[in-house]
């Protein structure tokens, strides 16, 4: 057999189900690979230092937690293709970790002896440091799934907390939980148990951290409300913004006001329009084309600058006329494309963007119309008579929650023909760019209510808990599992993990996942996940209806 050039499982995309081993399928290089590996293991050692150290009460600044989260969310998949950001990243953390030994050595605190923590950080080792510290370092395949799942909803959490964070909302507990999570899995003796309690913490603390994105989000730019999004184009140049990032958002529609440019929103920058701080700019005119993985043909047709606030970025062919139009920022990179830097108040100049817009030709139509969404909790609470009465009655019998991912494999099509055979007294719960799969379909509406009730973003997903636990409390149910509300959730990438492991630590059980079991989970603890949770995954549309509706 070849021998593996990398080692990679992190996404529903891996190659075989079980890794990508040459290049991977979403197009990282071996090389990226590597530094990835290699950047995990300086952020693990810093984790288990800092982790140390704070069990000792020596404080080590915001800094060191910053450092964590933005080096996780780095290499999450698709969202930086760029080997010199990432080594960049890793001279920095060397740099931070030396800082935290010194600080120990102050302090008298002693450290473990792991390989992280032990590694010097001299450049001409990083590539036998990559090697070695790749995924398969852990032999024991059942050991090893469970710290990849840690670690993988991890950076979920980071990529939240990152957000969160940028509109300064922190939370030193999540920060610590980061840490404590980081020295477990680093440790070589952890057995089974230690660890299946850390995937199930971290399930914990993604709640903690959905919850403190929602806070920084709706203290920032009000409650998502029933809002209709134009998926048409108007006349002007526009510029394409994509990705999770609302903070970016709300930048360049400040620094884009009155000069001519249209916003326009793209994937699972969509939901920005359910935000009244947001939504009031007229020069949002609406959302440009699907979800993350039709990138390479709708960039070709909307003529005008791409900027990326973070994943999911799809390599573009050598001949995509798009490419010198594409920019990045926050944790995003792409060999090439220029990165948008924040000064150190966290301000960021668009100009160079704006003024690439203002020489494009408007967007081409690819589609006309609208479609309808901002049902994240306060709506839905707002309509709770409403949707209370529907239920009481039976013109909703069953909710279904299909949040998530979309992804370019076919097996998905199942998504959209799940969507349009559920019976008509059904309400899809959504939020992420799974929603893209039958959010255009004209599903109708129950007595004025939406049969597609759209959150948000994949961390909205949040919202669904918030819902499930209030419907709990007003039918006066014992156990959330008691409620008309099913789990067909879809996954592609890690922030779905950490929905995933969230929805778990509150205690909803037979979770559908799909369109095909993580390659990461072994077969021992994909038992463990049935047993205690119900996990399953989906099969033919017809035979899932009838589990989840009957
Ligand atoms: Fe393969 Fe997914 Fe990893 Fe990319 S992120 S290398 S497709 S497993
Ligand atoms: Fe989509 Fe990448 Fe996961 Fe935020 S943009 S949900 S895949």
């Amino acid at each position: 057999m070849a021998e593996n050039k990398m080692f990679c499982f992190q996404c529903q995309e891996t190659a075989k189900g079980t890794g990508c081993t040459i290049q991977g399928v979403c197009g990282k290089k071996a090389d990226t690979s590597r530094w990835q590996d290699l950047l995990l293991s300086v952020v693990r050692g810093i984790g288990t230092i800092a982790d140390s150290l704070r069990q000792a009460g020596v404080k080590t600044g915001q800094e060191v937690g910053d450092y964590i989260v933005d080096s996780l969310f780095v290499t999450i998949t698709n969202a930086n293709f760029d080997d010199q950001a990432i080594l960049n990243k890793v001279d920095k953390g060397v740099q931070i970790k030396r800082e935290l030994l010194d600080l120990a050595v102050k302090n008298n605190v002693s450290l473990p002896d792991y390989q992280e923590v032990k590694w010097g950080g001299e450049k001409s080792d990083y590539e036998a440091e990559g090697n070695r510290e790749s995924i398969l370092r852990n032999e024991n395949e059942d050991l090893r799934s469970l710290k990849e799942l840690t670690v993988l909803g991890l950076k979920g959490m980071a990529a939240y907390y990152e957000h969160a964070s940028r509109l300064d909302q922190r939370n030193e507990e999540i920060v610590a939980f980061m840490e404590k999570a980081l020295a477990t899995i680093s440790n070589p003796a952890a057995d089974m148990d230690t660890l299946l309690a850390i995937v199930l913490e971290t399930g914990k603390f993604g709640v903690d951290t959905m919850a403190l994105l929602d806070k920084a989000n709706t203290q920032a730019y009000g409650n998502p409300e029933l809002t209709k999004v134009n998926i048409g184009t108007g006349s002007r140049p526009g510029i394409l913004i994509s990705g999770h990032d609302l903070k970016d958002i709300q930048m360049l529609l400040e620094q884009t006001e009155g000069t001519g440019i249209d916003v326009y929103t793209h994937s699972e920058m969509l939901p920005a329009h359910y935000y009244p701080k947001l939504k009031k700019y007229k020069h949002l005119v609406g959302n440009y084309g699907n979800a993350w993985w039709k990138q390479k043909e709708e960039f070709e047709t909307f003529n005008g600058p791409i900027v990326f606030t973070t994943n999911c970025i799809v390599p573009p062919t050598p001949k995509a006329s798009y490419k010198d139009r594409v920019f990045t920022t926050n944790a995003s990179g792409f060999p090439g494309w220029k990165h948008i830097e924040a000064d150190k108040n966290g301000h960021k100049d668009f100009s160079e963007v704006i003024e690439l817009a203002k020489t494009c030709k408007a967007p081409t139509a690819i589609e006309q119309g609208e479609i309808v969404g901002g049902f994240a909790h306060a709506q839905v609470f707002a309509l709770a008579d409403k949707v209370v009465e529907a239920v009481k009655s039976g013109a909703i019998r069953k909710f279904i929650v299909m949040s998530g991912c979309d992804g370019r494999m076919k097996s998905r099509d199942y998504y959209t023909e799940f969507a349009a055979q559920l019976p008509k007294d059904t309400v899809i719960l959504t939020s992420g760019c799974a929603k893209y799969k039958y959010n255009k379909l004209n599903l109708g509406d129950i007595n004025g209510i939406p049969r597609v009730l759209d959150a948000g973003q994949c961390n909205d997903s949040y919202s669904w808990a918030v819902v499930a636990l209030k419907l709990k409390e007003i039918f006066g149910a014992n156990d959330i599992n008691d409620l008309p509300i099913e789990f067909n959730i879809a996954w592609y990438e890690q922030k779905a993990v950490i929905v995933l492991l969230a929805l778990l630590s509150l205690g909803i059980k037979n979770i559908h996942i799909g369109p095909t079991l993580p390659g990461f989970v072994s077969p021992n603890v994909l038992k463990v996940l049935i047993d205690n949770f119900g996990l399953g995954t989906i099969t033919t549309v017809e035979e899932d209806l009838k589990t989840m509706v009957g």
